[in-house]
């Protein structure tokens, strides 16, 4: 088989990347460990960018989302019983969307199936090889078959414990890490979110998050340890200890019901430089991860295709390979941007145990600055809306 640009990865970034190149006339095959209903299930991420709507829209898988979307032009963040709101709009003008990473990955498959795009799934044992030639291939395994799938380029959107970011010679890699000793248990239930906004609750019980899909789909997280399995927290344990670190106003109006979903995250951040190498360029968590706190992880992998697919097409229509040059950096320069301000708001909110008094007051005083003063509030919409590309 042969096409230009093989994907490796049928996530949110591979399944971008591949439509946006479709749109512009640029052929790829995308190769996919799991079967669809498989990548289709996971539960990840609610809040996305103007950038990467802006990318849906103009691969024209933007239409459920435009009907479904809620819009929200702020978040209000509370400390123990007091809470403020963070005003995006009267800020900077900005917002974010609502809208589940699950569904717009189901919106991208729709697009690609109507495209007649090629799409392999349950492949097993990809591998990026001769990527430092001009003739690289994937090799992968697919009911039974040995196949290779020759190309110009590959696209590394295999998520973070994929095979691509590993054919980077270990040497010619650094890998910046930093793990937190403690997780984030979600639930999704079918109940009215608390608030119209999302909270962000720093508690002496640890952080917590209410967040949503829409207005009859609630999704909540808190923090806790890490060890802790999912089963051993029954849907009234989980709702008890959520209302113990919400306002008392909040906690008064949650909507209690069964889970429909209960998972555990560990929270990470990672930055793997450089992003590409030879003929293979990494995309989204394939290259970084960050912690859940900011609502970077989706976002920051969207930034990556929107600099990949850019380069592809000044290569393709223009015969111009300085922006496929430059790839990693002007990703990295991005990425990093985001690796701080997740970085930050993780620190910000989470308890650890055995904090020195000293950095919990340290928290104290940033929430106290951040409630008050519109500099810091402009810092964190600008952030949190998402930086331009
Ligand atoms: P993905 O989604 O992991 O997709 C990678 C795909 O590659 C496939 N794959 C392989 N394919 C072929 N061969 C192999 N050997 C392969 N190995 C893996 C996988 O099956 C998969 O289909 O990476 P991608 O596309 O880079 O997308 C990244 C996002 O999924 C991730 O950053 C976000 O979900 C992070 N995230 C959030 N991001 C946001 O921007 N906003 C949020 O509100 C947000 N909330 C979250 C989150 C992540 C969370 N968890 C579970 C860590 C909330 C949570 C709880
Ligand atoms: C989510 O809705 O899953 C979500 C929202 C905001 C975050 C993280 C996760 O910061």
């Amino acid at each position: 088989m042969r096409t230009q640009v093989a994907i490796i990865g049928g996530g949110p970034a591979g399944l971008l990347l591949g439509q946006l190149l479709r749109v512009n006339d640029i052929d790829s095959i995308i190769i996919e460990r799991h079967a669809r209903e498989h990548v289709l299930s996971r539960i990840r991420a609610g809040i996305l960018e103007t950038g990467l709507v802006n990318m849906m829209k103009s691969v024209g898988a933007g239409n459920r989302m435009e009907r479904e979307k809620l819009v929200h032009t702020g978040v209000n963040i509370s400390h123990g019983n007091t809470m403020f709101r963070v005003d995006f709009k009267s800020l900077i003008n900005g917002h974010v969307t609502v809208y589940g990473q699950t569904e717009l990955t189901r919106d991208l498959y729709e697009a690609r199936d109507s495209a007649g795009c090629a799409t392999y799934h349950e492949c097993e044992d990809a591998t990026p090889c001769d990527i430092e030639t001009d003739r690289p291939y994937v090799a992968f395994r697919h009911k039974g078959a040995e196949r290779k799938v020759y190309c110009d380029f590959i696209a590394g959107c295999d998520g973070f414990y994929g095979p691509s970011r590993q054919a980077i010679p270990v040497e010619s890699r650094i890998e910046y890490s930093k793990t937190y000793p403690f997780g984030w248990l979600g639930i999704l239930s079918e109940t009215p979110p608390v608030a119209e906004d999302l909270i962000y609750a720093s508690s002496k019980r640890g952080f917590a998050l209410c967040s949503m899909r829409n207005r009859h789909l609630s999704r909540y997280y808190i923090q806790c340890p890490l060890a802790d399995s999912p089963d051993k927290w029954g849907d009234d344990m989980f709702w008890d200890e959520l209302k113990r670190r919400l306002p008392d106003f909040a906690a008064d109006k949650i909507a209690t019901g069964k889970s429909i979903e209960k998972s555990m995250a560990p929270l990470r951040s990672f930055v793997c430089e450089p992003m590409n190498w030879g003929r293979l360029y990494l995309c989204g968590d394939a290259a970084h991860i960050v912690p859940p706190t900011g609502a970077k992880g989706l976002n920051t992998a969207a930034g990556d295709v929107h600099y990949l697919f850019n380069a592809l097409c000044w290569h393709y229509h223009d015969n111009d390979n300085e922006s496929l040059l430059a790839y990693s950096k002007k990703a990295l320069a991005r990425v990093w941007k985001t690796q701080r301000f997740s970085w930050w708001m993780t620190n910000l909110l989470h308890r650890l145990d055995g904090q020195p008094e000293f950095e919990r007051m340290m928290q104290k005083a940033e929430l106290s600055l951040l409630s008050e003063n519109r500099a810091a509030q402009e810092v964190m919409a600008t952030n949190y809306t998402g930086m331009p590309y």
